[in-house]
């Protein structure tokens, strides 16, 4: 008997701007990433305000979902999805943002995927803003800093809730919301980046603007929450967080401290937001001490308490440690940084492995919100050599993955109630962090290369057949 419920979503994830590609095709708009070059490990990506003929856009190609879908559907179907996470390219349907009614073209392609999940028995799960916002908006606005861009979103929400009806009824308002309270989150989160162009680690840093771009996207994700619970009430709607779990370092006091104080601003702050309707006790002081001055309009708290989501999903990847201590080795991340823990190994991009803290993390979460939670993101970015063969052997993920489901089964031993589960990036795809092709998550691979070349055909890596078993025995079977 499997200890996951019955009717648990077992399924992969993706990102419109990460794997679509046809970036300017049927009148589509330039996003954000659709303005970012491809970088490195080593080397940091560009964001650039026009198209730069002498650089690489990895977004415009990606691996061309939009051409492809058919035979992705059908290997993820042959994997016995139930669920397939994807988002909508926002710029496919209104091209600035500010249009007042989307492209039939752009709809028409969601219908074709959506109907071609159906068709497979696939539930899809929708991410409504994955990095993908219009960059005009960035330009006229400075993206979320602009109110403006409540009534834009909404406008978004209103025409592919009423245009997706019987056909997708889970809903995120906003992938990883959290990283706008990041300074990397200026560029793919808030948008908050007028007229900067250059190294994306060079972006100026406006706190200020970040969380008054996060009001606005507070305001907006529970707009969008109590629109769909009036008007369309089979929906569910979640939020989504980057969860970064953090460790104290040592058990110096002040070391708990700083670590709560982490843990709070980095993985609480967000979602405290958009599952208990209000911001945490802890903002009033962290506010007053970085000199942050919200500006709202009546209505928007009331907006806020009335909007909380249906469940709480997350990305996790990798723990952290925080410490006072400046001796401590420090260490890389997909958004923090923090100091390097002896116990764990990392990734070759410097991404601490930490299966057990997945359980630690669930609990957590689930201890303080008590609602369905899904764990939307969970992979390992690997480089994947073909055998001689000619056949990825990724053993390395399988191990990955495996450690982790085992931990979201002690997870749901401890009571936790658990919905689903989408491992990131289950067909390769762009790197949101470095715009590699080199990093690849997928249980497919695809012939597709940093350098733009490849003749984008699919294969199926071992973890393919690993994970259909998986899949087949509801968790059972992770041998
Ligand atoms: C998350 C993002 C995804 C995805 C993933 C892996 O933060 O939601 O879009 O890309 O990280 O990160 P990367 O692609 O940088 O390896």
């Amino acid at each position: 008997m499997s200890v996951f419920r019955d009717d648990f979503l077992w399924g992969g994830a993706c990102a419109a701007n990460q794997f679509e590609g046809a970036w300017d095709v049927d009148g589509k708009g330039p996003s954000v990433p659709d303005m970012c070059t491809n970088g490195s490990h080593t080397e940091p990506k560009w964001v650039t305000r026009t198209i730069r003929p002498d650089r690489l856009y990895p977004s415009h190609e990606a691996i061309d979902f939009y051409h492809h879908y058919e035979e992705d559907i059908a290997l993820f179907a042959e994997m016995g999805f139930k669920v397939f996470r994807t988002s909508i390219n926002w710029t496919r349907l209104f091209p600035t943002g500010e249009e007042a009614e989307p492209l039939e073209a752009g709809l028409a392609f969601y219908d074709r995927v959506f109907d071609c999940c159906k068709a497979h028995g696939i539930e899809p799960l929708v991410t409504i803003s994955h990095y993908e916002l219009p960059f005009a908006l960035v330009e006229k606005y400075n993206g979320w800093a602009g109110r403006e861009l409540i009534g834009f979103y909404m406008n978004y929400c209103k025409a592919i809730f009423a245009r997706y009806r019987g056909k997708v009824k889970y809903w995120l308002t906003f992938n990883e919301i959290n990283c706008g309270t990041m300074p990397f989150g200026s560029i793919l989160g808030t948008g908050t980046f007028q007229g900067f162009e250059g190294p994306t680690n060079e972006v100026p840093d406006n706190e200020q603007e970040r969380y008054q771009a996060l009001h606005h996207q507070f305001v907006a994700s529970a707009q969008a929450v109590l629109y769909a619970h009036e008007h369309y009430p089979e929906y569910k709607m979640g939020n989504m967080i980057c969860f970064i779990t953090s460790y104290p370092y040592t058990c110096d006091p002040a070391d708990m401290v700083a670590n709560q104080q982490q843990m709070n601003m980095m993985n609480w702050f967000c979602s405290d937001v958009q599952v208990r309707g209000e911001y945490p006790y802890f903002a009033k002081r962290f506010f007053a001490e970085h000199g942050i001055t919200i500006k709202m309009e009546p209505g928007d708290l009331e907006t806020i308490k009335k909007g909380t989501v249906d469940f709480y999903t997350f990305s996790y990847y990798m723990s952290n440690c925080t410490t006072t201590h400046k001796d401590a080795e420090a260490v890389g991340g997909n958004i923090g940084r923090g100091a390097k823990n002896p116990y764990l190994k990392a990734s070759d991009w410097g991404w601490q492995i930490d299966p057990v803290g997945l359980r630690y993390t669930l609990n957590e979460i689930y201890g303080r919100y008590r609602i369905p939670l899904m764990v939307v993101e969970n992979g390992l970015g690997a480089y994947d050599e073909k055998g001689p063969d000619g056949k990825v052997h990724d053993s390395y993920r399988i191990d990955y993955l495996r450690q982790h489901i085992e931990q979201m089964r002690e997870a749901v031993k401890d009571g936790v109630d658990l919905m689903g589960y989408t491992p990131w990036g289950c067909i390769d795809l762009v790197s949101a962090s470095t715009g590699e092709m080199a990093k690849r998550y997928g249980f497919i691979y695809v012939n597709k290369f940093d350098d733009g070349t490849g003749d984008l055909t699919r294969e199926k890596k071992d973890s393919f057949d690993w994970y259909k078993k998986v899949i087949a025995t509801n968790g059972e079977d992770l041998g």
